[in-house]
């Protein structure tokens, strides 16, 4: 063919490529069609083959049109595969969102948690990351395990501390979580590490600090060698845990005859930093954790050698915790169903709490 014809073939080419490759649905199918036109075989690589059959002085002249054919097919193939690619990129893309009736559905959002159970699970998350375990008592309790066993038999003055609702069976409603230590002493034996959080109830006035019916978290820890300084250790692990931050409190002396030594643990009042108001009783102070080494009868009672094992208690004030960190000025705020009084998911703080949504 002459040189004419030649740029006539190669216009051909060149417009069959541009109307095979707009239709193209696949990479696999272009690169079928590459080789019909770009091979070696292919329309184009047939004619570079017959360049050497034109005269000499033509022979540049039919390479130029030649490579120019090539150059503008090889780019409308490359412009094709990235067409294809984005497409196919976008219906996957449009795969992946589709919906999929069989994936398991998403989890509402809980409503807003009660102050009391909001710290009740954190600090169910610090002693259960700690090896304790969490134990429930009955709140309908009898008067073994909430006084006698305690070490406090029926003439004992340090009854009237504690102002008991009592039942017409003769049972009692707890007043404090310390009965569920004895429990646990005589359900697991030495050693142990568990707490007990759960609902008191005591005949007893009201007011900004006190309620007939509150929240305590029995903590108990029995083995050998155990001392004051692991008591102090975990009580500070559990303020620093719930408070996220160094809390000022106090040590002192105090009086529970089923421990002993045993000591009140206050703490700063975070109502009013410590200046006094009616929370704290004007003392810049609020009782909140109330701890000791288990007396020796407590031990015998719950069946475990006190020459072989010691441990210690701690009977932890859980509404005052939660009027603490949530900055709550009345007590009786908690009982009276004041929606505004919860904690919404946002204010919630720790692992656990994740966890339980
Ligand atoms: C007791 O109940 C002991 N069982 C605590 C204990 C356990 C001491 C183990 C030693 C070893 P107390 O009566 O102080 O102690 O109460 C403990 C905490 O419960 C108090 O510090 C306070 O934070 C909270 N609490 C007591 N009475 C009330 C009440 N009426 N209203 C709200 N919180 C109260």
């Amino acid at each position: 063919m002459d040189i004419e014809q030649l740029r006539t073939e190669v216009g051909t080419i060149q417009a069959d490529a541009r109307r095979v490759l707009a239709d193209i649905p696949s990479v696999q199918a272009l690169r079928e069609v590459r080789s019909k036109f770009l091979g070696k075989k292919g329309a184009l690589g047939r004619l570079m083959g017959t360049v050497r059959s034109y005269p000499p002085e033509q022979r540049s002249e039919v390479g130029q049109t030649l490579n120019q054919a090539n150059k503008a097919v090889t780019a409308l193939f490359e412009e094709t595969a990235r067409r294809i690619a984005s497409s196919e990129s976008v219906s996957e893309a449009s795969k992946a969102s589709a919906f999929d009736p069989t994936l398991p559905g998403v989890r509402p959002a809980l409503g807003n948690v009660h102050p009391v159970t909001a710290v009740q699970w954190e600090i169910e998350h610090v002693f259960q990351r700690l090896g304790f375990t969490v134990e429930a008592g009955p709140e309908m309790e009898t008067e073994y395990y909430n006084f006698e066993a305690l070490n406090i038999p029926a003439d004992h003055p340090a009854r009237d501390m504690q102002d008991t609702f009592w039942l017409k069976n003769g049972w009692l409603l707890r007043t404090h979580t310390s009965p569920v230590q004895v429990r646990a002493m005589e359900k697991f034996g030495p050693p142990i590490r568990c707490i007990g959080p759960g609902r008191c109830f005591r005949y007893e006035t009201t007011d900004a600090s006190h309620e007939n019916t509150f929240h305590q978290c029995e903590g108990l820890m029995i083995d050998r060698n155990i001392s004051i300084a692991n008591l102090i250790a975990v009580m500070k692990l559990l303020l620093r845990e719930v408070f996220r931050r160094e809390v000022k409190v106090r040590l002192r002396p105090g009086f529970f005859p089923f421990v002993e030594p045993g000591f009140e643990l206050d703490m700063n009042c975070q109502i009013c930093g410590g200046s006094g108001c009616a929370t704290c009783k004007k003392s810049g102070w609020v009782e909140i954790l109330p701890c000791g080494m288990v007396h020796p009868n407590v031990l015998r009672y719950g069946n475990i050698d006190p020459h072989e094992y010691t441990g210690f208690a701690f009977g932890l004030g859980l509404t005052r915790l939660a009027m603490m960190k949530y900055g709550i000025h009345d007590i009786r705020v908690m009982n009276q169903g004041d929606l505004r009084a919860l904690v919404p998911p946002s204010r919630l703080t720790g692992p656990a709490i994740q966890a339980k949504q």
